[in-house]
């Protein structure tokens, strides 16, 4: 099937166009047409701020920096269970980008800026802070489990290896601006693919995860390292990450090519 793709922006328009994806990420589309009378449009591009932005709009940079700082909160944690209540058969769904061996050599990539990628291995993920989730696993064809996972916080390893920011800084609850809208994951073979949120992300409840059931986890849930974040439906939580990138402008997803919606929030 043909793949979309982003469209690019003239490099000439990138400031306003950045204000106006940050004003599209706030409102939506719908609530921007319905808000803004054609007079009330001339006012605003005729009315240039302080570093070339637009006065009216900057009042939406500065609300859309008050949600930025609930990036690093522990707010909206996704309700989570007793280890008993777990499934001790957890289902296995979708075989995208599974279906030839794990590859021997397999490293987790993380691509840099200005830098060569990062190979790191499974022990390197298990050196930082275990954690264990037992949560409602959701998939979006309509089933759900109790599951339990065990593995790193991604926010402790974008910290960690300093990732996520376009300064190479590890990422800062004082400068979001400084954090990439976007993380992308795909499997070694590119068969599926996934884009995330930086704040779903840095979301923590969302995980590296090596293991299911205090078990290492298995091939076809998604050795040797998965993403599990609570915050999404099923098909967010790739499974066999082979590497993983940041961008400002959306990253191809599987299944938001296949008409699911993007964000796929719970
Ligand atoms: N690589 C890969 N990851 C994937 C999928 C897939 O097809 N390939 N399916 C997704 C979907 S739709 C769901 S519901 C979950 C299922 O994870 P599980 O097989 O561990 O239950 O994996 C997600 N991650
Ligand atoms: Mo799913």
């Amino acid at each position: 099937m043909s793949q979309p793709t982003e469209p690019q922006l003239p490099k000439d328009e990138i400031p306003e166009s950045l204000v106006r994806r940050r004003m599209i990420k706030s409102f939506g589309w719908f609530a921007l047409a319905a808000a803004v009378p054609v007079g009330v449009y001339e006012w605003i591009t005729h009315s240039v701020g302080a570093q070339g932005i637009k006065r009216p709009f900057r009042k939406v940079l500065e609300a859309n920096e008050q949600v930025a700082r609930t990036y690093f909160s522990d707010n909206h944690l996704v309700r989570t269970f007793p280890v008993e209540q777990a499934t001790k058969k957890a289902r296995i769904n979708g075989y995208d980008g599974l279906k030839s061996p794990i590859p021997e050599d397999w490293k987790l990539q993380i691509d840099r800026k200005d830098n060569q990628p990062l190979m790191l291995t499974v022990d390197d993920v298990k050196a930082l802070p275990k954690h264990e989730i037992v949560y409602e696993f959701k998939c979006i064809e309509g089933w759900s489990q109790v599951q339990h996972w065990g593995g790193a916080r991604l926010s402790d390893f974008l910290e960690k290896y300093k990732l996520g920011t376009r300064s190479g800084n590890a990422p800062n609850p004082d400068n979001t601006n400084d954090l990439f809208n976007y993380v992308g994951m795909e499997t070694p073979d590119k068969g599926y693919y996934v884009g995330i949120d930086m704040e779903s992300a840095l979301h923590p409840q969302t995980l590296l995860a090596y293991e299911l059931n205090g078990q290492p986890l298995n091939a076809p849930h998604g050795a040797p390292l998965r993403l599990i974040i609570p915050v999404k439906y099923g098909v967010k939580n790739l499974k066999r990450i082979g590497r993983i990138f940041f961008a400002d402008e959306k990253p191809r997803d599987f299944w938001a090519e296949r008409g699911y919606d993007y964000y796929v929030g719970l």
